[in-house]
């Protein structure tokens, strides 16, 4: 089942959240700033492991770590693309970033999983085409393999949340 709410990703118990991350894993703001600050050192810590061992994390490519003190247990760390005017492949990179999380999570068990609306924020992908993308790709992964049983949408912001709701009703 998919589902939406309001709210702060950290917070949400599930068996893992998504991470907005950038190539480097070495944290930033947004999204990932608060998931470092309520998660704590030890997510970090397996950042630069991952990092030391592959270079980071390329566009529409994910990585899991601890969920740390967060409740949730795993954290997965995805790249979305940074809006450049449509044109440079971005729908494909960011339909990639929610495949690749999602493959990653059945990987290692997840059931419950939780997305931000990735590259939306710093990364100005448009919240309207970026949902469209987030809902039809995770729809089709869940109708396809059916390994995950829950996946919660949680939006920081009204228009977002609007967005999801109105895709998810039809
Ligand atoms: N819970 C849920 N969603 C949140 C939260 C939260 N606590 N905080 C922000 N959002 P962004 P991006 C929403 O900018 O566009 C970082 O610096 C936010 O309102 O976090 O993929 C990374 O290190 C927006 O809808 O990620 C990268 O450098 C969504 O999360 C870069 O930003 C994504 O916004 C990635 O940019």
């Amino acid at each position: 089942m998919i589902e939406v709410i309001l709210g702060d990703i950290t917070k949400i118990t599930a068996d893992a959240i998504v991470n907005a991350a950038n190539t480097s894993l070495l944290g930033g703001g947004g999204v990932d700033g608060a998931i470092h600050k309520a998660g704590g050192p030890d997510i970090l810590e397996e950042c630069i492991a991952i990092r030391n061992r592959q270079g980071g994390c390329k566009v529409g490519e994910a990585v899991i770590t601890t969920g740390g003190e967060l409740p949730a247990k795993f954290v997965i760390h995805t790249v979305g693309p940074v809006w450049n005017g449509g044109k440079k492949n971005e729908d494909i990179l960011l339909a990639n970033a929610y495949i690749n999380s999602l493959k990653i999570a059945a990987d290692n068990g997840v059931k419950t999983l939780a997305f931000p609306n990735i590259s939306t924020g710093v990364y100005r992908f448009p919240k309207d085409r970026a949902a469209v993308i987030a809902v039809h790709t995770v729809r089709e992964f869940l109708n396809e393999f059916g390994e995950i049983d829950k996946v919660t949408f949680v939006c920081f912001d009204t228009e977002n949340f609007e967005l999801y709701q109105a895709l998810l009703a039809g």
